[in-house]
């Protein structure tokens, strides 16, 4: 149901991309709004863009008293729920909810959602680009980078939307009518108690789909099928290991469509993204289409031009003999397993940032087959030290700068740099895209003479 914003007190807590478009959204509304922030403004990028319009700013801090007398809360995905002004609120009966919820109260066209712990943006991006290719217009967008709120002030015939456990928190009647789990795996342990609780986040996706919607599920992924096992929609299951009769499925060198009494078949050799774990992302990318009449051919197309987003597996330089690759979107464990699985032994990762609370111990089979050196970096470089002595060897690194001139000096040509670092960025940087264009400057200034023979 549509919400009445119309001079009700709405407190914004959080003034980042959200927040700002929240209040853009509110202010167009009629409400007022009042944006409240832990940071000063000059510490908050895109602040300016916010001149001029009516709203009150609550900045470097949160003042309780705004919180005890809205009349709603919006929140940024960022914000945990549980934080004292959001605990203040909530025992004053004060509604709160997430930018996801109050967008989709006004988006009238079919939501396809995309959830999971890698390879969200990778798909939820496949997907626009086939539905652009079949000449529907999208918003594509959600944590992906664009706010979901965005997607209210235009036209669409569909939405795209990437969805991480914190948007999914504070949603209420959100209702995709397809919505994709990709896989999961541990994330986000600074923010969650237990895995458990992460992965309940993630479920809330399906919260309001119903027995006419679609699900996309990794039949590979043990969790997902535990979890999903009691889903009323109709469940379209997609399998790199080619174990399936009815979805999408992987066998030899061919995609194998089976649905309906449809039986396609798509090459695998035409696709440029590189990978098993982009198998799966076009594997689950291609079934809303399909599922929707698009043309297999023309879907395929599209997903087979797309070479992938920047920071993930992104090539930066071939320097005598060494290939460097940013991988700055590899933020967990599970995303540098993907990376690191795809490349030859002689590998030197740099790895390191804010510790998301997770256990690295499970990155040692791997590192002790594929790396030869780690570098470690950030907030976390002390935990992983500790957690992966042994495998292979270890340096700390007293930032990215120092990382990137020891890889240098240390890997022999024939081998591979890695930025993967299996944390996030926030302790260091602004966030993981300039981390990885900070990186991609370092290795570019880097000299052909000097480097390890
Ligand atoms: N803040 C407070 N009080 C708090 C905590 C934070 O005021 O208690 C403030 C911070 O000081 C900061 C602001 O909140 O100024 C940031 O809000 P935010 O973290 O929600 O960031 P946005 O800029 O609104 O970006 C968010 C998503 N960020 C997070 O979920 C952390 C972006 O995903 C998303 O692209 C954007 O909305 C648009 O939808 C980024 C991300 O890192 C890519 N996501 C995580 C991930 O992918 O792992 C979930
Ligand atoms: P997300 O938006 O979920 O963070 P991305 O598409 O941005 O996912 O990819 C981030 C990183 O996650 C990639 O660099 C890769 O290492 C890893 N990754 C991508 N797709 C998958 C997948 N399907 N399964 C596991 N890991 C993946």
């Amino acid at each position: 149901m549509k919400l009445d914003f119309k001079n009700k007190r709405i407190v914004v807590i959080g003034a980042g991309l959200s927040g700002q478009a929240l209040v853009r959204f509110l202010v167009e509304r009629g409400a007022t709004v009042a944006l409240s922030d832990l940071r000063q403004r000059e510490q908050i990028a895109g602040f300016d863009s916010l001149k001029g319009l009516p709203v009150r700013f609550d900045l470097g801090g949160h003042s309780l008293e705004l919180f005890e007398s809205a009349d709603l809360i919006a929140v940024s995905p960022g914000v945990p729920l549980d934080c004292e002004p959001l605990r203040l609120a909530a025992s004053c009966g004060i509604p709160l909810l997430g930018e996801i919820e109050i967008a989709a109260r006004e988006i009238t066209v079919p939501i396809i959602g995309v959830t999971g712990t890698n390879g969200k943006s990778t798909t939820t991006s496949l997907i626009g680009e086939i539905m652009q290719a079949w000449d529907k217009n999208v918003f594509v967008g959600g944590n992906l980078g664009t706010p979901l709120v965005e997607a209210c002030s235009a036209k669409y015939d569909g939405v795209v939307v990437e969805l991480s456990s914190f948007q999914l928190e504070s949603i209420d009647q959100f209702h995709p009518t397809i919505g994709l789990l990709l896989n999961l795996s541990s994330d986000h342990l600074d923010r969650y108690p237990d895995l458990q609780s992460y992965y309940r986040a993630k479920m809330e996706l399906f919260r309001n789909m119903t027995a006419a919607d679609f699900v996309v599920l990794n039949a590979d992924d043990p969790e997902v099928c535990r979890l999903t096992a009691d889903l009323k929609s109709t469940k379209v299951w997609f399998s790199s290991r080619g174990r399936l009769v009815e979805g999408m499925t992987r066998s030899g060198d061919m995609l194998v469509w089976n649905w309906a009494g449809t039986d396609i078949q798509l090459p695998l050799s035409q696709l440029q993204l590189s990978g098993e774990h982009n198998i799966e992302n076009a594997m689950a990318a291609m079934i809303p289409a399909l599922l929707q009449g698009c043309p297999a051919e023309l879907a395929w197309k599209a997903v087979c031009s797309f070479n992938g987003l920047d920071h993930r597996m992104q090539l930066v330089r071939q320097l005598c003999g060494v290939t460097w690759f940013n991988d700055s979107k590899g933020t967990n464990v599970g995303s540098v397993i993907k990376s690191l699985s795809g490349l030859a032994a002689g590998v030197t990762l740099i790895a390191g940032g804010k510790d998301k609370g997770g256990d690295y111990t499970v990155l040692r089979p791997l590192l002790e087959q594929k790396v030869e050196h780690l570098i470690l970096i950030g907030e976390a470089a002390q935990k992983m030290a500790s957690e992966l002595s042994g495998c292979c060897e270890i340096r700390l690194a007293g930032g990215l700068k120092s990382a990137v001139q020891q890889a240098y000096e240390v890997t022999a040509a024939g081998g591979t740099v890695l930025l993967s670092p299996a944390c996030s960025s926030f302790d260091m940087f602004a966030n993981y895209q300039v981390r990885g264009n900070e990186f991609d400057r370092l290795v570019q200034q880097l000299p052909v003479e000097g480097a390890a023979s």
